[in-house]
């Protein structure tokens, strides 16, 4: 039998290298884990949050993909905090083990194994940074020495519709905590049997001990035909060998959270999914509650901005935000903005109106301007009168992204003309 300890030394691993396809044009030029979202983070915050407050000090974020943002957004928020201490050390792709860059995932932690020998840990919890929620990983770490699982795998119900986005776990019959199958992105996945819309979908989040890691990537590295994902590869390896568990996020337990909010998990892997997790954070009862400070998600790479302005203008026209989150540095002068995430050093001006929408850092929007239902990233400039989101086919025109849920997406630094 393995040797078990109390009190593990985990060691966390961060994976970050995601490209993001589904989410262009916001991940042109940053990894997804960079990506802005709810005004003043980035996705990996709320991944890194979860780590600090689960207790886990030793973190190693492997980065890749177009990572100079998420690089300077780790040393600035993370790195240095006094309050995290220096255990956070973001690792780029470093060629230690081969001539390529990290293939898949699986790769990624193949190549950073030096790691497990600096840090020495009995337990190594892997995460994703793409996904917004609260998890204490601990439990599920809990669960792992309990079963003496060989992989414990972290799992929601997920709607069937997005099952070819997940790995797909179906229970054995006699243990539901024990794997029985599993299916990366299946396109043809069966319901749970008291559940047939949905399916028990794999949040890429993993527990091992830290020798199993070891052998398993370093078996999948050798393996030709391996394509070197945890998903694809790695979690099958220990299927085949009924040495797979499954922790129900459902039991995930955090300090000052609702059930609603304790149960939220959202991967933002889409424009659309994006824009409604956005929209979840200004809910009048937030369905994701950024203001639990029982669980606080961290971030610091806001600036030093003075705080956020409404001003009526010169017509005594109001500026004004209504069931909207406004980060510091914006100004709202003689407009109105409506169910909106506006982002540092935004400036709103005189009879503009913004509904629905989610505006990075520093957009500029004209006297005058409309926007519905779009998301305009940093630096954009919306010339006096310009619309936005208004007319989809004068949107694609203009080469705008439109999203099937009819998202309106404008690139970083665009200049946009009335
Ligand atoms: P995907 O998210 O599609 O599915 P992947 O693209 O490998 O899988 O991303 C997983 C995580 O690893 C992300 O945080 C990403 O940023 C990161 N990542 C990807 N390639 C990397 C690399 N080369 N180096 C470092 N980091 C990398 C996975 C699982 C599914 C599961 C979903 C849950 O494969 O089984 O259901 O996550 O969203």
């Amino acid at each position: 039998m393995r040797r078990r300890k109390r009190n593990p030394n985990v060691l966390a691993i961060v994976l970050a290298g995601g490209e993001g396809k589904r989410l262009m044009p916001l991940t042109a030029d940053r990894a997804k884990p960079a990506v802005p979202f709810g005004g003043i983070y980035r996705l990996i915050d709320f991944a890194l949050s979860n780590v600090v407050n689960s207790g886990y000090l030793k973190v190693v974020v492997l980065t890749q993909y177009k990572s100079h943002s998420l690089d300077r957004h780790i040393s600035r928020t993370w790195r240095m905090s006094n309050l995290l201490g220096n255990y956070i050390a973001p690792i780029p792709a470093q060629q230690r083990m081969g001539k390529q860059w990290y293939m898949g995932s699986a790769d990624a932690i193949y190549q950073s194994l030096n790691t497990l020998d600096d840090e020495r840990p009995d337990y190594v919890v892997v995460v994703g940074a793409d996904h917004v929620y609260r998890m204490d990983f601990s439990q599920m770490v809990d669960q792992h020495i309990e079963t003496q699982a060989g992989i414990t795998v972290a799992a929601i119900r997920q709607p069937i519709s997005l099952a070819d986005q997940f790995g797909v776990i179906e229970v054995d019959e006699g243990d539901e905590r024990r794997i029985g199958r599993w299916r990366e992105k299946p396109k043809d996945a069966k319901g749970l049997p008291s559940s047939p819309n949905e399916v028990l979908a794999s949040m890429g989040n993993y527990v091992f001990d830290a020798d199993v890691l070891r052998d398993v990537v370093v078996a999948d590295a050798d393996d030709e035909g391996s394509t070197h994902d945890m998903g694809g590869d790695i979690v099958p390896r220990f299927i085949e060998r009924g040495d797979g568990w499954v922790y129900d996020f459902a039991y995930n337990e955090i300090p000052g959270a609702t059930d609603r909010d304790r149960a939220y998990w959202r991967d933002v892997g889409t424009i659309d999914s994006y824009y409604e997790a956005n929209m979840d954070l200004i809910a009048i009862h937030p369905i994701f509650n950024l203001y639990n400070y029982d669980w606080p998600i961290y971030t610091s790479d806001v600036g030093n901005h003075p705080p956020a302005k409404f001003v009526h203008n010169e017509t005594g026209r109001l500026g004004e935000a209504i069931n909207s989150a406004v980060s510091s540095g914006a100004v709202i002068s003689g407009a109105r903005v409506e169910g909106s995430v506006v982002s540092p050093l935004v400036r709103v001006n005189s009879f503009a109106q913004v509904h629905d929408s989610v505006l990075l850092d520093a957009v500029r929007i004209g006297r005058k301007a409309v926007i519905e239902k779009a998301i305009l990233d940093k630096n954009v400039v919306v010339e006096d009168g310009a619309e936005i989101g208004v007319d989809h086919e004068a949107d694609l025109a203009r080469g705008f992204h439109v999203s099937e849920g009819g998202v309106v997406v404008v690139p970083k630094n665009t200049v946009v003309k009335a």
